[in-house]
């Protein structure tokens, strides 16, 4: 049977745990249809996605259909788990957007298809809610096409919008309209279909079209949309019939390589640990020792995979789809399994987390169990990142969202029996490198305690390039481990720039190396006061990277949001001035009627004060939207972050504390 592992992606709120749990219906794996209202679907399964009515985990089910099983992805829409999201991009053969037919088009939405059509991953639209009040077809389409993605082709018409018995009737192939309008989107990627059917129209059947639509869908050049109701069910019977048909179900070779990706760790009750792999080729059985990341090792105890539901036992999982391993203790998201595989860890789709707080515990005595519990959540949410202060001993997180914050908040009372408080929200900003630096340390010579030699000169690299190492010496110069070593300590160095950020978008080169050969008096044994080690590389990088970062200079920048608000026209003139005070740049308002929308930009850090003042601003009328979109060079006072390290700028108690730490 052929697997498809399908993604419902959209905004927060548009309805994709509705939908999830109508299809399921549908598709006769449950009887009775859950509520988001009520707290009891099946994907928003932990207690406080009931409680707050929204996705907080991706979660998978599954159904069949033909023969197919199609593996949901249901998704959170709210920006705060956008982690969430990415993590699960790695794995999909397709997805279903969805759109609210009344709120049409928002800021998620357009992130999301950004990054589908990046990764070219076939996508139908679903315009959901058309039983609502407020509800459009025409609108929505037009909004779909300017402000989403322009290759995209009306499925259906739909009917007595706004009202529980709204409904959505499919096109067929007689229908003149939808025919034209067919040709004339496929053919502009179809050169063969435009000159068929300009020289005989006739000659291009509906079935044929109908498989160009599904080939052109497949290589997500376009996007057919669908009308209708998760709450209804209207439109669900096509739907499933529109992702069955155009949507690529793979079979990959179960005898074939080893190959699949962790895209979602979770805790069982005992406390173990259950990673979730989707498979691309070979199969993984009971007992079979897996190798990930590096050395690390685990043998598989028990494995489940995806049927009609939730997930049974199973002997194997093979190629195509996705099961829960049992018994990788040090497995971690992101870690290929098999050999041809890349991290998914490095890849990033979306903008990283951009605020930062101290997790402080109600009684000191919890700090150890707090730490502990800190680290099972950021196993499950590796963008948490949780730090330590090795000077102040404070554990930091990273966030999207004060939202995200209570949900951590929430997790650790309910979890783990701890009660926390937060310091301040802090944005996190980056440091990119001005000009070049350059610095060497040469073994043996005057200063360097270190037996190794390194050089590294700093560039600026493009805006969104990351940390590049560059080598500019023989690799053959010396053993490969102290290269490792160099290149492992400048990522890690560069995690505290001059003012304790992230330095990024700049490339590091090794200009200079040197190494003292392994050398032993006749008759002893290895000398490691006469021969480098890892450690000499991993001692001296950070100084010598420092010195050169210093050289280059940095900017600090902020994380920026670009911002949406829809307020009653009335208030415009008391908001003007608070957006002002919060470094918020807005553009020119557009007035329609009584109601006013204005975009712009501000600081990250703003956003969650906007949202507060927002209602006693508006008469609690005002809409916010805003999403991450660019980072800008700090005005004013240039903010630092307090080391968790001891600086190597300060070589004295550098060498101090390292020397202590062997
Ligand atoms: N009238 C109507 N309401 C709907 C429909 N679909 C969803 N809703 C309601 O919209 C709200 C959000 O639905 P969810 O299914 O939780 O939306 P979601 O996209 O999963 O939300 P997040 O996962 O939190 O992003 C709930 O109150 C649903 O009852 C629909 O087709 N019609
Ligand atoms: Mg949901």
């Amino acid at each position: 049977m052929r697997t498809l592992n399908l993604g419902i992606l959209a905004h927060v709120d548009a309805g994709k745990t509705s939908l999830t749990e109508r299809l399921l219906y549908a598709a006769g794996v449950i009887d009775e249809i859950g509520s988001v209202d009520e707290g009891n679907t099946q994907t928003d399964s932990l207690a406080l996605e009931q409680l707050r009515g929204i996705t907080i985990k991706s979660a998978v089910v599954s159904f069949v259909i033909n023969d197919v099983t199609v593996n949901l992805i249901d998704t959170p829409g709210h920006p705060d788990f956008i982690a969430e999201v990415e993590r699960v991009l790695s794995v999909l053969d397709g997805a279903v957007l969805v759109v609210s037919a009344v709120e049409g088009v928002q800021p998620q939405t357009r992130v999301l298809m950004r990054t589908l059509q990046q990764l070219r991953i076939p996508t139908l639209v679903f315009v959901n809610k058309i039983d609502r009040g407020g509800a459009g077809y025409d609108r929505v389409l037009q909004r779909i096409s300017e402000r989403l993605v322009p290759a995209i082709i009306a499925m259906g018409s739909a009917e007595d919008l706004g009202s529980r018995s709204a409904r959505y009737r499919p096109f067929t192939g007689d229908d003149p309209g939808f025919t034209s309008r067919l040709v004339d989107l496929l053919a502009d990627r179809d050169d063969a279909l435009l000159d068929a059917y300009v020289s005989n129209e006739t000659t291009v059947s509906s079935s044929q079209l109908r498989r160009m639509l599904a080939t052109q869908t497949k290589q997500a050049l376009v996007h057919p949309v669908f009308f209708g109701s998760a709450i209804t069910g209207a439109g669900v019977d096509s739907l499933i019939t529109g992702i069955t048909e155009p949507l690529p179900a793979t079979d990959g070779d179960p005898d074939g390589p080893l190959a699949g990706t962790i895209f979602k760790v979770e805790r069982g009750p005992a406390g173990e640990k259950i990673a979730y792999a989707r498979m691309f080729s070979g199969t993984v059985r009971t007992r079979d020792r897996l190798r990930f990341r590096g050395d690390e090792e685990g043998k598989v105890t028990a494995i489940s995979v995806f049927n009609q539901g939730s997930a049974v036992r199973r002997p194997f999982v093979s190629a195509g789809q996705i099961g829960k391993l049992w018994g990788l203790s040090e497995i971690q998201i992101g870690d290929p399994i098999g050999v041809s595989h890349t991290p998914t860890s490095e890849r990033r789709y979306f903008a990283p987390p951009s605020l930062e707080t101290v997790v402080v515990p109600g009684r000191p005595t919890d700090k150890g169990a707090l730490h502990l519990a800190l680290g099972q959540l950021a196993e499950q949410d590796p963008l948490i990142s949780l730090r330590q202060d090795d000077i102040r001993q404070e554990l930091f997180v990273s966030l999207y969202g004060e939202v995200q914050k209570e949900v951590i908040q929430a997790t650790l009372a309910d979890d783990f029996g701890l009660d926390v408080t937060f310091r301040e929200t802090t944005t996190i900003c980056i440091e990119r490198p001005v000009g070049s630096g350059v610095a060497v340390e040469i073994l043996h010579k005057e200063g360097n305690p270190f037996l190794a030699t390194v050089g590294l000169r700093v560039d600026p690299a493009p805006i969104d390039a990351g940390v590049e190492f560059r080598l500019e010496v023989e690799l053959g110069s010396m053993p490969y481990a102290f290269f490792k070593a160099v290149e492992d300590s400048v990522k890690e160095t560069l995690r505290q720039g001059i003012h304790g950020w992230q330095v990024t978008d700049c490339t590091v080169t090794m200009t200079h190396s040197g190494y003292a050969p392994r050398q032993s008096h006749a008759h002893q044994g290895f000398d490691k006061s006469m021969s480098s080690t890892g450690w000499d590389f991993r001692g001296l990088t950070p100084l010598v990277l420092m010195t050169a970062l210093k050289q280059a200079g940095t900017t600090v920048y902020e994380p920026m949001h670009r911002l949406r608000l829809e307020v009653p026209a009335d208030t415009v003139g008391s908001i003007l001035p608070v957006l002002a005070a919060l470094r918020a740049v807005p553009g020119a308002p557009t007035i329609r009627g009584s109601w006013c929308w204005l975009e712009g930009e501000i600081p990250a850090a703003r956003v969650h004060a906007l949202g507060r003042q927002l209602p006693a601003l508006t008469r609690g009328e005002g809409v916010l939207e805003s999403a991450f979109d660019h980072y800008q060079p700090v005005r004013g006072t240039v903010p630092s972050r307090p080391r968790s390290d001891h600086n190597p700028l300060d070589r004295k108690e550098y060498l101090l504390h390292f020397m202590r730490r062997v």
